[in-house]
């Protein structure tokens, strides 16, 4: 079925979570729907935000902006609008856009009858942001623990923070994180490789089957997982590398406030080297 057919089809009501079918409808080739509506309206007014904590900065350069959270001394208070006020709401528009879009997702799952699996996803990406802005803030008791807004502004905040532990590399969950980040590249560049090599050949020749995708890694690995299996494996390995990465920067600071590298303690410790 051409996609414009297909569309003509698909588009019909029903599936919403809220609203009826008040936003169900198109606009061009967006689905609007009530958290369409939410979505626009936080990343709007967060952007807007932003460039006016931009104007009463002192610098328009755009690798340079900063929105900082409040002092620490301010706790988890509402702080005034310049000392980190600007931050707290900007941080609500943001997670107010991100569970909209979430939402949206749903939506439009719903209708097209598929499963979740995106919006469940995207929230994984939502947890790790949600851990750095308000749940470790929530757990060490000042929103001034969160990252601040800017380009570089943020990167030394990654940097310091991780410095605060000594050797962040040392932190078991940064480990996994990084070791399933590195794993999701390999997975999905033997996945791309595989498809590309089988169902894209040279002008003239035959394309192959998943068959032949089955026998090449039985034949070079003696298994071969199936091409429904590496598309679940490849959503494992992505989630867990947001999952690890959100555990790991939970746990720095409320359940471990030495350097990192002292953490492996344990493993000089155990009796066996005795
Ligand atoms: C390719 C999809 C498109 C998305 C893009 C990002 C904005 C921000 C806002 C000026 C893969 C759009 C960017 C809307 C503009 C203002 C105020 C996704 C793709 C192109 N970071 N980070 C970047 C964010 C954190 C870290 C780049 C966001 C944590 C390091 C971009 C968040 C930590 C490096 C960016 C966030 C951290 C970056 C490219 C939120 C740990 C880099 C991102 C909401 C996770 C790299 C100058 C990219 C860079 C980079 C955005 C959070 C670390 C500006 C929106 C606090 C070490 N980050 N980041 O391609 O070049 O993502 O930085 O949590 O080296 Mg970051
Ligand atoms: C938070 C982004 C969420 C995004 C959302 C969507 C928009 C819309 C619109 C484009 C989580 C935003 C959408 C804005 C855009 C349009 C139209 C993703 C988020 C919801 N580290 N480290 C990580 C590595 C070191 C440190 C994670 C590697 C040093 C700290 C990952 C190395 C020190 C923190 C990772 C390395 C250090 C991290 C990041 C190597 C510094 C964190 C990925 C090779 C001296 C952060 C939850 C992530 C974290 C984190 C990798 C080195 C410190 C595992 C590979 C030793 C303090 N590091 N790191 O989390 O876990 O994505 O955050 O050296 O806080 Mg690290
Ligand atoms: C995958 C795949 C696969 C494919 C694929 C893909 C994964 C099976 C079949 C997909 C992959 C790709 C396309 C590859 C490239 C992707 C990336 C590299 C990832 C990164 C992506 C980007 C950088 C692009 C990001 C772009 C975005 C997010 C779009 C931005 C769009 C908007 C902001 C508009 C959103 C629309 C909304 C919210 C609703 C509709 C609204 C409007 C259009 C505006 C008008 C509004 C109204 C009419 C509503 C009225 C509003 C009101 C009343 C309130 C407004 C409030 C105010 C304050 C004004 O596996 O193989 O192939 O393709």
């Amino acid at each position: 079925m051409a996609m414009l057919n297909f569309e003509e089809k698909y588009r019909v009501r029903g599936g919403t979570l809220i609203g009826g079918s008040l936003f169900d409808f198109w606009f061009g080739p967006f689905y609007v729907g009530f958290f369409g509506v939410t979505a626009l309206f936080f990343t709007i007014l967060g952007t807007l935000l932003i460039v006016w904590g931009a104007a009463i900065g002192p610098t328009w350069n755009v690798w340079r902006i900063n929105i900082a959270p409040p002092d620490l001394s301010y706790g988890l208070a509402l702080a005034p609008m310049r000392e980190g006020g600007l931050w707290q709401i900007i941080t609500i528009c943001a997670i107010g856009a991100f569970c909209s879009w979430a939402l949206r997702q749903v939506e439009i799952a719903r209708k097209l009858g598929m499963g979740l699996h995106v919006p469940f996803a995207y929230s994984v990406a939502i947890f790790a942001y949600v851990a750095l802005v308000v749940i470790r803030p929530l757990l060490l008791g000042a929103w001034g623990w969160g990252f601040p807004y800017g380009i570089l502004s943020h990167l030394d905040w990654v940097s310091n923070t991780g410095y605060q532990y000594l050797h962040f590399h040392y932190n078991p969950a940064h480990m996994l994180a990084v070791t399933f980040f590195f794993t999701t590249t390999l997975a999905l560049s033997m996945h791309a490789g595989l498809v590309l090599s089988a169902a894209n050949p040279p002008k003239g020749e035959l394309v192959k089957s998943g068959e032949h995708e089955n026998t090449f890694f039985r034949d070079a690995i003696g298994y071969s997982i199936g091409t429904i299996g590496i598309h679940r494996l490849g959503l494992f390995l992505a989630l867990s590398a947001g999952f690890w990465s959100a555990v790991c920067i939970i746990i720095s600071g409320p359940f471990w406030t030495r350097g990192w590298p002292e953490w492996w303690g344990w493993w000089l410790n155990l009796p066996i080297w005795s």
